[in-house]
């Protein structure tokens, strides 16, 4: 059975959602972040050695990183559920979403987060990354006009990796800007199997109601 090493307020509740979904049967491990550092307490290290979350464990099987997590878990639980069918254009499209989500989109978002706690702001890196956030939130929200989901308009794994993205941005960026991504994330919210999962994961601060 599949079991997510799940840190509160982190990445790991798309995971859940992802569970969901799918209606399987799976375990939650509880890890707290330090309410100091906010860093994965050190237990996280004995399942994977980056000691980040989400980490599923599965068998002989631990695989880190959101993207290779609902891979995994569609290819091998998903019976063609949330996911175009393989070696088709819709695959490919579901597949750049997989990655760019983790490679490009939450670059501008963290570097945002983390230069915004130097003393001056981190000021003269700001125009940089605001034309950056700008460049990739606009890029999705483009990509969602008119349509209700990324990839054929049908709910996949890509929606729930961009998920974490939706649900991020409105911490950073002034709301109404990218009104469709903001459509996206009520949208995503309002799911049955989404609200199941937050009821599940205990503390999560990007949810509809802050937590
Ligand atoms: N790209 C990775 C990011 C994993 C990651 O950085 N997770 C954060 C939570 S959102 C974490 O574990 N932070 C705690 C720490 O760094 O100690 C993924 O999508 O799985």
């Amino acid at each position: 059975m599949i079991t997510v090493h799940h840190l509160n307020n982190s990445r790991s509740q798309r995971i859940l959602w992802l569970l969901e979904e799918l209606d399987l049967d799976y375990e939650i491990k509880f890890y707290h972040r330090n309410e100091e550092t906010n860093l994965a307490p050190p237990e996280l290290e004995a399942i994977h050695p980056l000691g980040k979350s989400p980490v599923v464990t599965d068998g002989e099987n631990t695989v880190i990183e959101s993207g290779a997590i609902i891979d995994y878990v569609l290819r091998r639980y998903g019976n063609g559920r949330l996911m175009p069918t393989p070696n088709t254009p819709a695959h490919e499209q579901y597949l750049q979403w997989l990655h760019y989500g983790e490679g490009s989109a939450m670059l501008p978002l963290m570097l945002r987060m983390y230069t915004g706690r130097l003393p001056d702001g981190g000021e003269a890196l700001q125009p940089r990354i605001n034309d950056e956030l700008d460049r990739h939130l606009g890029y999705v929200n483009a990509a969602l006009e008119g349509v209700d989901w990324l990839v054929e308009n049908v709910l996949s794994g890509a929606d729930i990796q961009l998920s974490f993205v939706a649900e991020i941005a409105p911490l950073l960026h002034p709301a109404g800007d990218f009104i469709n991504l903001d459509g996206f994330r009520i949208r995503l919210q309002e799911r049955p199997a989404y609200q199941r999962a937050l009821e599940k994961g205990g503390v999560y601060a990007f949810g509809p109601a802050g937590d």
